[in-house]
């Protein structure tokens, strides 16, 4: 084999890959300078097409939701497993997601779907102190932010995005960007966000 022959072949497979992907890494702070953990950032493209649903998990444990935050894809289904000795009574009245899972032990019998975008609220009827949150996406190109205020979007087609963050401090999302410019390069961006106080309970079940 020439070396001549291999820069040919090297040509023509360039010419053949899609658009080159990008990458965003966002890091968020709030208006004090912390870092600000479990932010949903969110891009979206008329381009983007739908994300692939897939399953998660919500336990309980010692009172608590955990995750306290979760993001998901639109079409998601989560498992709600009760891993305390006591009882408790999930319910959302979000409009994203109205449903109970009255008082139960152990693992409910099928998991909860949620096939529309937004904002769930879940609390406990019997646990006032126990509130989580899940955020429903219909992008696939979304991440939570980790506890150094990081998120990183890979794989990123060139186009124009918005870029959106959400955040339960957050009254409703914040557009970070309406017309962010991706190309093939890493981006980084770092923008400060003004967190309200942390709700202590969610809506009361009525
Ligand atoms: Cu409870």
């Amino acid at each position: 084999m020439t070396r001549g022959w291999l820069v040919v072949l090297g040509v023509a497979l360039t010419a053949t890959l899609p658009a080159r992907a990008g990458n965003l890494q966002v890091t968020l702070r709030d208006q004090t300078g912390a870092a600000v953990a479990d932010a949903a950032v969110i891009l979206r493209a008329d381009t983007a097409g739908m994300p692939v649903a897939g399953s998660a998990q919500i336990d309980q444990i010692d009172k608590r939701f955990v995750p306290a935050v979760s993001l998901v894809p639109t079409g998601t289904a989560i498992s709600f497993p009760n891993k305390d000795n006591i009882r408790h009574h999930v319910y959302s009245f979000s409009p994203a997601r109205t449903f109970e899972l009255k008082l139960y032990s152990g693992v409910p019998s099928a998991p909860v779907e949620f096939p529309e975008p937004g904002l769930v609220v879940l609390g406990c009827n019997i646990h006032d102190g126990m509130i989580a949150y899940i955020y429903v996406v219909d992008t696939p190109y979304a991440a939570l932010s980790d506890r150094e205020g990081r998120a990183t979007l890979e794989g990123l087609a060139a186009a124009r995005y918005q870029l959106e963050v959400w955040h339960p401090r957050l009254r409703e999302p914040a557009i970070i960007d309406a017309a962010l410019d991706l190309g093939d390069a890493a981006r980084a961006l770092e923008p400060v966000l003004t967190l309200e106080p942390l709700p202590t309970a969610p809506p009361p079940l009525e």
